[in-house]
């Protein structure tokens, strides 16, 4: 019999049948080999109970922890989103650093340490996900918990310099050698971690001085996360003919689809659409830039000021360059359901996916399935989309510069059919291999110890 598999996330699916992305991998792994997925309960308690409560039971069990509100703000809020995620998104200077914050944060893993504890056994494996829990397998090992654990970063690790701007920067060090698997998405986070103990006394390197392996025999690997492509693909195929879009004929559709994130780069984008306005002449085609950005995270400041921000970038843009039958940039600050979105990325003839910071971008993929190969349309995709390693054959872009920017879309928008389907084929071809069950099987493997 396959060992237990324990699913650690912030949030688990309360619906029987979730829909997209990492959420469906997970409950598809776990609906196959069983096992149970844990995870906060969403509304804050009075008084968290010390006990892991079973919510639904099926082809696996879902388990979920309460939190007060003093946690809610101090761990969540606080400590992961306006510490963690700014930092390790290379944002050092909207880092809220408030002593407050870390001890909630240590307050919510120790308790779901000790509850862990108790309820794992030797031969189960455990799977963390993401930065909220990043110190669990330290304080599981201090419980003399010995069952394999791996953890797995959706985020970018930060570099060196930016660490220092956290408190538990030494700490920190310890968090990650306490795992058996350190996952990341790309190299240059393995890269990125490896530098962070270059002075560690305990760090193995070899003979070229690149580290090998933390003291304990753990080296960070790379597994960069793919998408549900064969039947995202499929999905957008069907819903071709049904796009809810109220467009004039020939004019060209120009994308974005994002959570509203300071890290996703949305006001750069805005710019450097604008410098390709600047630059068209009367007779050419009248592009629009869809970008749906619902608002996420609205406790936090640093997202109530994008919000503002991006808000305004679009009227002036749309101020300066709307027509009585064109409005370059249409914003829509909601949720779209995946049926929908499917059709829109179909339909799309340029995506622009350009954060200033991201793990991997699953939009970016997303959009490579959802396209037509007979006739697909150009992705543009900033080097600093953990999916540039991955998809080399998009328009790459600074996207700190507006007029590189511009210029990308004014190429992706004439590229030529057969230039277009040369490099969606290598896109596609990458995007349907590295898939999601390669990206669970593959961090499976490596957690067992069998790869
Ligand atoms: P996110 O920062 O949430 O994820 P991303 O990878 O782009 O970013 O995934 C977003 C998902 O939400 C996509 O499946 C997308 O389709 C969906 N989505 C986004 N905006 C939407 C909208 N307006 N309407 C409907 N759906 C929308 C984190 C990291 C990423 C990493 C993932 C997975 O920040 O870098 O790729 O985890 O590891």
């Amino acid at each position: 019999m396959s060992p237990r598999l324990i699913v650690v996330s912030n949030r688990i699916p309360t619906e029987a049948e979730p829909s997209g992305g990492l959420v469906v991998a997970l409950h598809d792994c776990l609906t196959t080999q069983g096992g149970v997925w844990i995870g906060t309960s969403g509304t804050p308690v009075k008084d968290p109970a010390p006990e892991l409560r079973e919510i639904a039971q099926g082809a696996y069990t879902r388990m979920v922890f309460d939190i007060s509100e003093a946690e809610h703000e101090g761990y969540y809020l606080g400590y992961a989103n306006s510490v963690l995620w700014p930092l390790f998104h290379r944002r050092a200077d909207l880092v809220q650093v408030q002593p407050d914050y870390a001890d909630r944060y240590m307050a919510v893993n120790t308790r779901l340490a000790d509850m862990l504890a108790e309820f794992a056994k030797p031969d189960d494996l455990l799977w963390i996900h993401d930065y909220h829990f990043l110190p669990l397998a330290a304080l599981l090992r201090d419980r003399g918990v010995t069952a394999r654990i791996g953890f797995f970063l959706h985020i970018p690790f930060p570099v060196v310099s930016d660490i220092l701007a956290l408190p538990q920067a030494n700490d920190l060090k310890d968090w990650v050698a306490a795992y058996d698997v350190f996952g990341v998405q790309t190299q240059g986070d393995v890269a990125r971690v490896m530098a962070h103990y270059r002075d560690d006394p305990d760090a193995i390197f070899d003979t070229q001085g690149r580290m090998v392996t933390l003291d304990n025999g753990v080296a960070p690997r790379h597994f960069p996360i793919g998408i549900d492509a064969h039947d995202f693909a499929a999905l957008a195929k069907a819903r071709a003919d049904i796009v809810p879009l109220a467009m004039s004929p020939g004019q060209k559709l120009v994308l974005g689809v994002d959570r509203l994130d300071y890290s996703k780069g949305l006001v750069h984008r805005f710019e450097g659409f604008a410098t390709f306005l600047d630059a068209r002449s009367d007779d050419s085609p009248k592009a629009t830039l869809l970008q749906i950005a619902p608002p996420s995270r609205e406790d936090v400041d640093a997202y109530k000021d994008i919000r503002t921000e991006l808000e305004q970038a679009a009227g002036m843009i749309n101020g300066a360059h709307a027509e009585l039958d064109w409005t370059p940039i249409r914003y829509i600050r909601r949720s779209i359901d995946r049926d929908t979105l499917a059709s829109v990325y179909r339909r799309a003839d340029v995506a622009m996916v350009t954060p200033l910071a991201d793990g991997m971008n699953l939009v970016a993929k997303e959009f490579v399935a959802a396209q037509d190969p007979e006739d697909p349309g150009v992705l543009i995709l900033s080097h600093f989309a953990g999916a540039a390693e991955q998809l080399t054959d998009a328009v790459m872009v600074n996207p700190y510069d507006a007029a590189e920017v511009g210029e990308a879309v004014a190429t992706a928008l004439t590229m030529p059919l057969d230039e277009r389907k040369a490099r969606h084929a290598k896109l596609r071809d990458n995007v349907m291999t590295e898939d999601i069950a390669w990206w669970t099987d593959s961090y499976l493997a490596a957690l067992r110890g069998t790869d």
